[in-house]
């Protein structure tokens, strides 16, 4: 039965959009900030974090502008907090993980597999770079692999544990959802699961309702029905329709600028909230209400805020 709740994640700033890419990308803390609070209030029950260097707009693993971000959000807003783990290309798994064990969030992403992951082909779309780096970063994604080894997983598994972090498996195509029964199989993950569904990246499914379909399915076969709740992402262009398509699936939905910088055809987003507004309006259309921060935790099973170490 479809949900009557939706949990509205939005996604502030990621880092495989580039500064020179939309001028509304938040890269301060403060700006990070300001984003997290505009889209909690649109909305949004989860606020997907990453950094980046205030001085060039590069995503950083820096302790210390997450613990920035991080109670600068708590102030202001009870929303829940989901820490990437994915990071940002060259980034160490020390430096991925590093963040869970210091802070303990209420929840983390955990991406559950190696993959290409790349961005190079805007690189000629591009007509004024802001800093150097970035022309040569977005190239070099071309040779990009996102490292996730069983491993890896594994070891994430095991801190996300230590740290009552629930973790959400992001999944970019139908082998991860293999890979996800496997770690259900040798212990390293318990039921219920909770996924995050990503369509539209280079190197993962393409954006089509059939993807979706495809990987929901899959998960109920591999994972069985009721032993998992999920939510997608469609990267770039297709994000509002496939979060449309979830929401008619009974899905829950991820916006924001970290997936996609436009809230029409060649308009930019002035911010992740003016596209957390949107997704509410079509969920509302549908007679789905967004669920609160403390609904999201509910039906996530989530620790609680008083649990967390920021
Ligand atoms: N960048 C998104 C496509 C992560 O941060 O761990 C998926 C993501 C991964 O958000
Ligand atoms: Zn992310």
């Amino acid at each position: 039965m479809t949900q009557q709740k939706v949990i509205v994640t939005a996604a502030l700033t990621g880092s495989a959009h580039f500064p020179s890419m939309s001028p509304y990308l938040p890269i301060t803390p403060k700006q990070i900030i300001e984003e997290g609070i505009r889209s909690a209030q649109a909305g949004a029950s989860i606020l997907h974090i990453h950094v980046r260097n205030p001085d060039n707009g590069m995503p950083t693993p820096d302790i210390d502008i997450f613990r920035e971000v991080l109670t600068g959000l708590k102030e202001a807003t009870d929303a829940v907090i989901c820490i990437s783990t994915g990071g940002g290309m060259g980034m160490s798994t020390e430096q991925r993980a590093a963040p869970v064990m210091t802070f303990k969030p209420e929840m983390a992403s955990l991406n559950f597999g190696s993959m290409n992951f790349s961005v190079f082909h805007v690189a000629e779309k591009i007509r004024e770079w802001k800093y150097p780096w970035e022309k040569l970063g977005m190239l070099a994604s071309e040779d990009f692999i996102f490292p996730n080894t069983f491993r890896t997983l594994r070891e994430f598994l095991s801190i996300f544990t230590a740290n009552e972090t629930r973790p959400e498996l992001e999944v970019y195509d139908l082998g991860m959802v293999n890979n996800i029964a496997f770690m259900l199989g040798r212990g390293h993950l318990k039921l219920p699961v909770h996924i995050q569904f990503v369509t539209g990246t280079l190197g993962g499914v393409p954006s089509t309702v059939n993807s979706l379909v495809t990987l929901v399915n899959a998960t109920r076969e591999a994972v069985g029905q009721g032993n998992f709740t999920w939510s997608a992402i469609g990267a770039g262009r297709q994000q509002m329709h496939i979060c449309s398509v979830a929401l008619a699936m009974g899905g829950n939905v991820r916006v924001g600028l970290e997936d996609n910088l436009f809230i029409s055809k060649g308009v930019f987003a002035k911010s992740s909230a003016e596209l957390v507004g949107k997704i509410i309006r079509i969920s509302k259309e549908l007679g789905l209400e967004p669920a609160n921060p403390d609904e999201a935790r509910k039906i996530l099973g989530l620790k609680g805020l008083a649990k967390v170490n920021y």
